[in-house]
């Protein structure tokens, strides 16, 4: 039965709201056959005896109901559940077709629509978002040569380096088997079990330990494709490729520990909030795609430092290059539009898979990578019922045809028609394979077919036969090469590239992780065979804070030169596009200034909230209302990157006003206050500083604020700000 039979005329679907609710005609609900239920039949059950007596089997309308509800869920992801999505575009910069004969990146200003999902690793979906972890950042380009998918991380490295140890690694980080705790931290006993008896995952470790493992947005974050891929351009020639993505314009930010803990209690979807509350507003997440780019006959990359025979292995998923050695190439930009219409449609039900590759894009021999090729597609089968994933809406190709003879299977939406099923055929084609002569033969009794179209997708040859003398070439081994070995440079030159603030809070995340660990010999075991052959001042300051001594390391690691690459300094925001600032009211506060916050703020798209004592109206300085957003109770600093205090002559007397601009100073954050500073400063023990821009009148201070948002902390203040109790 069509919508339309029944009525004569389209209805909406139930919640279809496309006309305001006073204008619209009550959308019916029908049950999944389209049967129409009348409203008295929604909401009571049918009974026997009248209205008393039990409830029938009979009543279909129910039963269908409770049957599809008792299904809703789909088994979570069982890493990265946890996770939030948008829709954009990707634009090419220019033509760069001497790199690849990818078509997506063929022209200047071609767009591609894109899906990308960021997500936590370790918790459950129902877990906090701004818990330590790595963050996932996978992205499906809808080309017009059919899906890429590009699913990397926040960080260019990972915690083993081959496949086959990736279910160890994900049941040690994971929660206690017997009772599921902790979800959303690796701070407990199996975590640090497995990676200080694994020393390839130290570098990745130090990654999650460093202000990365606790981004400030989703937008605030760079993405790497991890593994080494490969371009192949039209005259097949293949180069290596690692992909990174870059925000450029809001730069690379991470919230405080301090921070970070309150949020989680405050607003679990913290994350989540800001990507679709940013997307609402028009503050879109912008980032850049870039290559590294290596000749093939670079297998190994050498490192810079005093000891140059240290050799970067292009396979070795633990290794980064850094960009001082190899620039990055940028390609293009993606800006993240468009939220979601429905969060299970699209951000659960989107499969991403490091296979689904198109023309022009190719693997590399990375152990991890060829593991990940198969995994991900396995994972879809039980997790999104069957084979047929593909033809969900969100995982749909865009481009003109999906066009084989893949048949069946649980959930097919496809009506396959006509009889040919199987490859060579007459009855449609393709004739054209195994078996020339007979397609002569066939070609001049059967009717002639168009065969459908075939997309070439080269392979490169592969040239990494490694360090292997050629009488062991053909042999099978299990094994990793020699140059997978060193796992302990990389790392050092991590920390040596930090700034000052970012190696305290390095040695602040290894020590609350590790004090949360039940088992001494694996404190112990971390504290020596992770921290001390990477930086042994770091162990001793880490192990002072537990109680224990370090053995010092008996071999020696390479020190590299530090690359300022590798330190978040290096990616401050270039505007504050975004960023949330809260402005403190209450009776007698001065309007124009609340007035010229405001307008500001929506100039440069940032989200400015007022906020007070209580969520209620107060009456400013010229009688006039000011509405309140919020309570500074519901609203804590920590959830805003700044404050401003406007005018006002009652002194600041309430207590979670105070508490407010005390967490404000000891979370580094510019404080703009617009009168005489005493009662504000004196009052709480706060000393001035940089950060505390004070003025008469707004327009005095809106430049030192930019720049102030754009350094995203008062870093000067770091030492004073310890001593604040707040
Ligand atoms: Fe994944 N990974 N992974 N992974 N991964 C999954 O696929 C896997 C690895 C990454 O938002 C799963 O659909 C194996 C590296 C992201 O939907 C699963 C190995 C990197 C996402 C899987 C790795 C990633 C996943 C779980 C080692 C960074 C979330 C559900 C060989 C480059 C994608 C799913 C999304 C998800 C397997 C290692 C990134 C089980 C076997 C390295 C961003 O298939």
């Amino acid at each position: 039965m069509s919508e339309s039979s029944l009525s004569g005329q389209k209805r909406p679907r139930c919640g279809e709201n496309t006309v305001p609710a006073t204008a619209m005609a009550p959308p019916m609900t029908t049950t999944n056959q389209g049967c129409p239920i009348p409203f008295s039949d929604a909401s009571d059950s049918l009974k026997g005896e009248h209205s008393r007596g039990p409830v029938l089997l009979q009543d279909q309308i129910l039963r269908e109901k409770l049957t599809h509800f008792d299904h809703e869920r789909i088994p979570e992801r069982v890493v990265h559940a946890r996770g939030a999505g948008a829709h954009g575009y990707f634009e090419s910069y220019a033509d760069h077709s001497d790199l690849t004969s990818a078509q997506f990146l063929s022209q200047p200003r071609l767009r591609t629509p894109v899906f990308v999902r960021f997500s936590t690793v370790q918790g459950s979906r129902g877990s906090s978002d701004t818990v330590r972890d790595i963050r996932g950042f996978a992205t499906k380009f809808y080309t017009t040569q059919g899906n890429w998918d590009l699913v990397g991380n926040n960080a260019p490295v990972f915690f083993i380096q081959d496949a086959i140890k990736f279910p160890d690694f994900v049941h040690a980080l994971k929660g206690n088997p017997q009772n599921d705790i902790p979800t959303g931290s690796s701070a407990h006993d199996s975590f640090w079990d497995f990676v200080s008896l694994s020393p390839e995952s130290t570098h990745a470790v130090f990654w999650a330990m460093s202000d990365r493992g606790i981004p400030k947005s989703f937008a605030h974050m760079q993405g790497f494709g991890v593994h080494t891929f490969r371009f192949i351009n039209q005259a097949g020639v293949s180069v290596f490729v690692k992909f990174h993505w870059t925000p450029v314009q809001t730069g690379v930010c991470s919230l405080l520990w301090d921070e970070a803990l309150k949020v989680a209690g405050a607003d679990p979807d913290f994350h989540r909030r800001s990507l679709f509350e940013n997307i609402e507003a028009g503050a879109y997440p912008e980032f850049e795609l870039g290559v590294q780019v290596f000749n093939e006959d670079l297998i190994r990359v050498p490192a810079s430092g005093p000891d140059d025979s240290v050799l970067i292995d292009l396979l070795d998923p633990t290794k980064l290059v850094p960009t001082e050695l190899v620039p990055i190439r940028p390609l293009g930009k993606m800006v993240l539009d468009k939220n979601p219409d429905n969060f299970f449609a699209e951000t659960e039900q989107v499969a991403f898979c490091t296979a689904h590759r198109i023309p022009g894009i190719d693997f590399s021999n990375d152990p991890l990578l060829q593991g990940r090729l198969f995994s991900y597609t396995d994972t879809q089968i039980t997790r999104l019922g069957g084979p047929n994933f593909h033809e969900i809406p969100i995982n749909r190709p865009k481009c003109a045809t999906v066009n084989n003879f893949q048949r069946d299977g649980f959930h097919r939406q496809v009506v396959d028609k006509g009889q040919a099923n199987y490859e060579p055929n007459s009855l449609g084609g393709p004739l054209k394979h195994e078996a020339p002569q007979l397609d002569e033969q066939m070609s001049t009794t059967a009717p002639a077919v168009t065969p459908p179209m075939v997309t070439p997708m080269e392979t490169a040859p592969s040239v990494l036969t490694g360090e292997m003398p050629a009488f062991v070439k053909n042999l099978l081994v299990r094994a990793k090469p020699r140059g997978f070995q060193d796992h302990y440079s990389q790392p050092r030159l991590f920390y040596q590239s930090f700034s000052i603030p970012e190696k305290k809070h390095l040695e602040s995340a290894f020590t609350f992780e590790l004090s949360k660990v039940t088992r001494p010999w694996i404190v112990q075991r971390a504290v020596d065979k992770m921290l001390a052959p990477v930086d042994l001042a770091l162990a001793e300051a880490v192990a002072a804070q537990l109680g224990i001594k370090v053995t010092p390391p008996t071999a020696a690691v390479p020190t590299l030169t530090p690359q300022a690459s590798l330190s978040q300094m290096s990616y401050l925001p270039k505007r504050p596009v975004g960023r949330k600032i809260g402005i403190l009211v209450r009776d007698g506060s001065r309007a124009s200034q609340v007035k010229d916050i405001q307008t500001f703020a929506s100039k440069n798209q940032i989200t400015a909230l007022t906020l007070g004592p209580k969520r209620i109206t107060y009456t400013a300085d010229d009688d006039s209302e000011i509405v309140t957003d919020a309570s500074e109770e519901a609203l804590p600093s920590f959830m805003f990157d700044a404050v401003c205090i406007p005018a006002c002559q009652s002194p600041v007397q309430d207590s979670v006003t105070r508490i407010f601009i005390k967490q404000a100073f000891k979370h580094l954050k510019p404080i703009v206050i617009l009168q005489d500073p005493t009662e504000t400063l004196q009052a709480l023990g706060l000393p001035a500083d940089e950060g505390i821009l004070i003025a008469p009148e707004f327009s005095a201070v809106s430049d030192a604020f930019i720049k102030a948002l754009c350094q995203h902390r008062v870093w000067s203040r770091q030492p004073k700000a310890e001593e604040i109790d707040a």
